[in-house]
């Protein structure tokens, strides 16, 4: 594996671009050594700049669970842009894909359509506030909610404080307004609320997190959540920009059975051009701009082409409900390999996985943000670095999740577990 052509490129890009990348994630800070570069991608296949043809286990961090360039997505774009890529004034590809995505998630009635995950999550927030009265939140530490000032606080010591902010820019003024818990730590969240009656518009979480490595709620965790907001008047945001259109047709809501009053989505939702959206009952979403007083607006919101694109995605995740079955299959098989191989290597490790998101951790167990830390990160560097000259794309840090496509194969998914084995043993 050579990546003389891509450290070339990244030398050039840190001319012109901070850090060389667009999102600091895919810098490489996290494993070392300098990123790889894209030329073109298929299936499941990425192909650097060096012509080396990689496992992509990433997906775009998401979006791609059909593979890469999939044909009726690349279709739908190519022929939506001959008529234009943008107005700024409705079209009726916006409501039917609406109403689509109404139809497969649960407890919505209505969307608004943004263009990232942050956009969306960020005007749930405001909705939150501006329908309840209420200006706290409660997020959980590990969590990730898209860069928007509100989000970037890093609960400071102890398992609940108030937040303070963990990067320059973000005020005081704003950090006090975000509460910290430890995920899956149901008596921190109802701490929280004892210590800030009536003062709390929203609780934001990722039903299964995949910002600390994917975690999983323990039984009963989203359940207490959703009794304690109806209990003191809280709105439960499910931020579901990795897992919707991703862990079921409608996503953790359905998989989970637990239901949230907003959902944000982003990622799948878009077919990999950039679409978030948020959604709620008709007499939650009845409070945002222009029918109601919570502003919120954006000028390529609903743009036809990244319609064209998630319109094309979501029909066909809505008509083959048996990609669901088969990435979690995919997911099994995979995990079973790699128990295997990392037993056989005596390391300490576990392993987090729901339906297609998975993720190795050297440490014992992951079920917060504190046991995702004590992950030992040399190893993680070494492994993915090992994998990467097999072939194998891993996200580039511990703290991601990992994403299967559906146009892995089984035999794509035995190289990995073999290169997994081959270089667990030079450890
Ligand atoms: P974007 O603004 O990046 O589209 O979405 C923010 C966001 C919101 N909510 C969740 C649960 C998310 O995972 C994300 C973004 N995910 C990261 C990957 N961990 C995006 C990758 C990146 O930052 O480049």
């Amino acid at each position: 594996m050579l990546y003389k052509r891509s450290s070339a490129l990244f030398a050039e890009a840190e001319k012109v671009i901070p850090g060389g990348v667009n999102s600091p994630v895919r810098a490489f800070k996290a494993v070392g050594g300098t990123p790889i570069f894209v030329k073109k991608a298929k299936g499941t296949y990425l192909y650097d700049e060096d012509d080396n043809r990689l496992i992509d286990y990433i997906a775009s961090w998401g979006p791609m669970i059909l593979g890469h360039a999939y044909e009726p997505v690349v279709k739908a774009v190519k022929e939506r842009a001959e008529s234009g890529t943008s107005f700024g004034i409705p079209t009726a590809l916006e409501t039917e894909i609406a109403k689509l995505a109404v139809q497969m998630v649960p407890g919505i009635d209505k969307i608004r359509f943004v263009n990232s995950g942050t956009e969306a999550c960020m005007s749930a927030v405001r909705l939150a506030r501006g329908y309840t009265g209420k200006e706290k939140i409660i997020k959980f530490s590990g969590c990730y909610h898209g860069h928007s000032d509100a989000f970037l606080i890093q609960a400071g010591s102890g398992a609940v404080t108030f937040g303070s902010p963990n990067s320059p820019g973000v005020t005081k003024g704003t950090a006090k307004d975000t509460l910290l818990a430890p995920y899956n730590d149901l008596d921190a969240v109802k701490e929280l609320i004892k210590a800030n009656p009536g003062e709390i518009a929203a609780i934001i979480i990722e039903p299964v997190a995949g910002n600390m490595g994917c975690v999983l709620p323990n039984p009963g965790f989203l359940e207490g959540l959703r009794e304690a907001c109806d209990l003191h008047g809280i709105l439960l945001i499910f931020d579901e920009v990795m897992t919707g259109f991703r862990l079921a047709r409608g996503g953790a809501q359905e998989l989970l059975g637990v239901k949230a009053d907003i959902v944000t989505f982003g990622k799948v939702i878009g077919g990999g051009l950039p679409v978030g959206a948020f959604a709620a009952n008709s007499e939650i979403m009845s409070h945002l701009a222009p029918d109601g007083p919570v502003y919120q607006a954006g000028t390529l919101s609903g743009n036809p082409l990244a319609m064209a694109a998630g319109m094309a995605m979501l029909k066909e995740l809505n008509e083959r409900p048996d990609v669901f079955k088969s990435l979690e299959e995919k997911t099994a098989y995979l995990h079973k390999g790699l128990l295997k191989v990392l037993n056989d290597s005596g390391k300490v490790f576990c392993i987090n996985r729901i339906g297609s998101m998975i993720s190795v951790h050297f440490t014992e167990e992951v079920f917060d943000f504190e046991s995702a830390a004590k992950g030992n990160n040399e190893t993680f560097k070494m492994f993915f670095h090992g994998m990467l000259k097999e072939g194998v794309y891993l996200p580039p840090s511990a703290f991601e999740s990992w994403f299967l496509n559906d146009a892995l194969s089984y035999e794509d998914l035995d190289h990995t577990i073999n290169a997994a084995n081959k270089v667990l043993r030079g450890l």
